[in-house]
């Protein structure tokens, strides 16, 4: 069975770990990551979502952070704020410079990112075909009002800086306007014979690989059923400041209203099937009267297990949507 799942960073990545543990050998996994979270940082291209993915499903992963690598060191985060070069609210660990220097000298050699990414997948073995969603630079901006007025500040600044403390007003993924899909991306989601998405960030996670022209009309395009997880449990995020970005697109911080969000795909969205949380059981009926087949189901990934579980409960809907 070819399976595609958009995904994000921590969620998506840890979402695939489970997937990971209920495919067959003849099963394969294809994830389209989000890249409108890199940033620039000491001339070197870091590409968040992607090395989260890599790093969690390859073994190097510093779990409970879900970001950066295990047993790190700071030598070079240290020496370079001792030449007072930032930003320090950044952490980069020595191991994980590493892959930034491996991509940013292949990026300059002219390799695209997407080789790029597989070439540094070649170490790591995930167990999946890792693609960005797309070659091209996008980045995602956000638009706040704080003490120095309205401005415009990276994604990054506005999460790891300011802890999303101040009302995100829009959110712009620089660049994806005129952003093409990666090389097999389009073609993934058409062979697909199953389309997830995980429960990652619905806006600059997931919504950002939308919005690279081609992807969303090739998700609604295609043979394959589309089933969705909720990142939102009982009107919260699991973790992280999800809520923040769904404001910016006035969608409520909901099972519902994210499903909602995304929309049937009977009816101009995209997914076919949604589960919820079994604390959410009370949205089952406003979600399917959307026209989304939805199920409420333990959602919470405490470990691979449960995580096992879910992914499964998102290919039996699957099957059951066909
Ligand atoms: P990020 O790029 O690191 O923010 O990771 P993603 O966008 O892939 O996923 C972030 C989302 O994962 C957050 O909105 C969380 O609410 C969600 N999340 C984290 N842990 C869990 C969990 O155990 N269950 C569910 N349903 N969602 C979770
Ligand atoms: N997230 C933080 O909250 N604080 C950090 O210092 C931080 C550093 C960092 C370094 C490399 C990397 O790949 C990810 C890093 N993240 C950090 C996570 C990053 O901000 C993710 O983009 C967020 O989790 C949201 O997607
Ligand atoms: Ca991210």
């Amino acid at each position: 069975m070819r399976i595609v799942a958009l995904a994000g960073g921590i969620g998506g990545a840890r979402f695939l770990r489970g997937l990971k543990e209920i495919v067959s050998p003849a099963d394969e996994i294809t994830v389209i990551g989000n890249t409108g979270d890199d940033i620039h940082l000491f001339g070197l291209k870091v590409c968040p979502d992607l090395d989260t993915v890599m790093y969690t499903l390859g073994g190097g992963i510093h779990e409970e952070q879900g970001w950066g690598r295990a047993d790190e060191t700071w030598s070079i985060k240290n020496e370079m704020k001792a030449y007072g070069v930032g930003p320090e609210w950044f952490g980069l660990g020595d191991r994980d410079f590493a892959t930034h220097i491996v991509r940013t000298q292949m990026l300059g050699a002219g390799y695209p990112l997407s080789a790029v990414t597989e070439a540094l997948c070649d170490r790591w073995q995930p167990g999946v075909r890792l693609l960005p969603m797309s070659d091209d630079r996008v980045e995602t901006h956000v638009r706040i009002t704080d003490e120095q007025g309205p401005r415009v500040v990276h994604f990054q600044e506005y999460w790891v800086r300011l802890h999303a403390a101040v009302a995100a007003e829009a959110i712009v993924p620089v660049g994806a306007d005129t952003a093409k899909p990666a090389p097999g991306v389009l073609e993934a989601l058409a062979a697909a014979d199953v389309i997830l998405f995980p429960p990652s960030n619905p806006v600059v996670s997931i919504g950002t690989v939308l919005a690279v022209p081609g992807i969303r009309e090739a998700v609604r395009a295609a043979s394959a059923p589309v089933v969705g997880l909720s990142p939102i449990i009982g009107g919260a995020p699991v973790r992280g400041m999800a809520d923040k970005v769904l404001a910016a697109v006035g969608v409520e911080a909901t099972a519902d209203a994210v499903a909602l969000h995304y929309g049937a795909r009977a009816a101009e969205g995209l997914i076919d099937g949604w589960l919820v949380d079994t604390a959410d059981a009370g949205s089952v009926a406003a979600v399917e009267a959307a026209g989304i087949s939805c199920r409420a189901v333990p959602l919470l990934m405490t470990d691979t297990g449960a995580t096992a579980a879910m992914a499964r409960e998102a290919l039996t809907l699957a099957e059951s949507v066909r």
